[in-house]
């Protein structure tokens, strides 16, 4: 039988789907956001240039600062007795950053994570616990919405607590599991040294708002006995469920009758051809209280041009690489925190928990790289002779994969603070020293 419904629109009505209401928002923020009127005249443009989908190339690109010069309402398009909910989250210079959502859309998000559970077989019948932080942080309530959309059974946890939560797993029989993938880790670390794998009834887990490797999601997967998804979103342009994996875990759907993606190059800001890496850039066509047009997210991925084996029309993201912003210049060299991980899960095995941090600091002007790597309880041992091997091992295979040389650390099981919400990788201590 075929399937049905918006995420198996043939691609011809898909697009048709899409210029009409990119006109729209085009339209209403020309009339109602002063910025982007403010950017088009600049550019000569109207509302009625775009003619087709490839027009989006034209517009001009906004941007995270745009969020801190307008605070907190300045880029809403709508009156803010339209507005129903706020969410924010941090800045890059510490200065919060606000997005609104009117009824619609938050029918609208609730909308995207309902399709992406439907798909993964989550059902009225499931029990799910949100263990996101609930809050202006967009997770929580993001999948909450969804989840109680599809009329499933809701535990909203919030993050922390972690014994708290593996009870109530317990207790209220969870199937369903949404968080951070740092803070499943911590969860399967303790589910072992509490004994209780037997006593889940976990089945599937959700899991998203910060990199995470394929390595990591076989550990978490092992750990718990179940299958890990991969969602995606960003405040600016929504929250979680932008786009999320389908059961083939092989690249996330974005919900391409709400949001179009493009690939462009960070440097030139040129298009770049589909199936290319590049900074992904987001234009959204149903939002109404804060629509952004080509919003620069910053992250490093590539759209997937091949059609998905699951059947649905709309284009896939692969896992973003990191972040034209988070990336760390070490000694001139460009580095991303996700290839040190992907090295110490591919180098080590089982001798390391995936807790790591990395510090960078300034010393007699050169930069000193430091990687500090929690060993795992079986592999922790008095031996030093096999730790000192494993430390260079470690070292090397860093530095044939960057070019750069590392001090790396083995270090006691448990000595790395563990995180109940995103994990904090690198600490950069070089700020101000030369
Ligand atoms: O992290 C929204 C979210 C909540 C997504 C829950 C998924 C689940 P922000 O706090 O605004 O929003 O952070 C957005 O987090 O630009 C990416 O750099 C990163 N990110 C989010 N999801 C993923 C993912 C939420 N699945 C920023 N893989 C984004 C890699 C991700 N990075």
């Amino acid at each position: 039988m075929e399937a049905k419904g918006i995420d198996f629109l043939p691609r011809e009505e898909l697009e048709a789907l899409q210029l009409k209401r990119l006109q729209e928002t085009v339209a209403r923020s020309y009339e109602r956001v002063e910025c982007f009127r403010r950017r088009m005249d600049e550019k000569g443009l109207k509302p009625s240039d775009v003619k087709s989908l490839q027009d989006l190339a034209k517009l001009p690109f906004s941007y995270k600062k745009d969020l801190r010069d307008y605070y907190p309402y300045g880029l809403f398009a709508e009156p803010l007795e339209n507005v129903v909910r706020v969410h924010a989250s941090s800045g890059t210079t510490g200065k919060r950053i606000v997005v609104g959502y009117t009824q619609n859309d938050l029918d609208m998000w609730d909308d995207c994570i309902a399709r992406m559970l439907t798909s993964l077989g989550v059902t009225a019948e499931d029990r799910i616990q949100v263990s996101f932080g609930y809050g202006l942080f967009t997770g929580g309530l993001g999948l909450h919405g969804g989840a109680q959309k599809i009329g499933a059974l809701v535990i909203p946890m919030s993050s922390g607590n972690t014994p708290l939560q593996i009870q109530t797993m317990i207790d209220f029989e969870a199937t369903v599991l949404c968080c951070t993938p740092s803070y499943v880790m911590y969860l399967g670390e303790e589910v072992q040294k509490m004994g209780v794998k037997d006593q889940l009834k976990l089945r599937i887990g959700i899991f998203g708002a910060e990199p995470w490797s394929e390595n990591m999601r076989e550990k978490i997967e092992d750990a718990l006995g179940i299958k890990a998804y991969d969602i995606y979103g960003l405040s600016e342009v929504l929250g979680p469920g932008v786009s999320g994996e389908c059961p083939e875990q092989a690249g996330m759907h974005i919900r391409e009758d709400n949001f179009i993606a493009e690939i462009i190059d960070p440097d030139t800001e040129e298009v770049l051809p589909l199936g290319s890496e590049g900074e992904l850039v987001f234009t959204s066509i149903t939002k109404e209280a804060f629509p952004v047009i080509r919003y620069r997210t910053r992250d490093i991925c590539r759209l997937i041009p091949e059609r998905c084996p699951c059947g649905s029309t709309h284009l896939r993201m692969g896992k973003p690489q990191g972040r034209t912003d988070d990336m760390m210049i070490i000694r001139g060299v460009n580095v991303f925190p996700s290839q040190i991980e992907e090295v110490l899960l591919k180098v080590c095995g089982d001798k390391i928990t995936p807790n790591y941090q990395i510090v960078l600091d300034r010393v007699n002007h050169n930069d000193t790289f430091d990687v500090n790597v929690e060993m795992s309880p079986s592999f922790f041992t008095d031996d030093i002779k096999s730790i000192e091997k494993l430390e260079r091992t470690i070292v090397e295979s860093l530095r044939s994969a960057l070019g750069i040389g590392a001090k790396v650390h083995l270090v006691n099981p448990q000595s790395i603070v563990r995180s109940e919400g995103k994990a904090k990788r690198v600490i950069d201590l070089r700020k101000g020293k030369i």
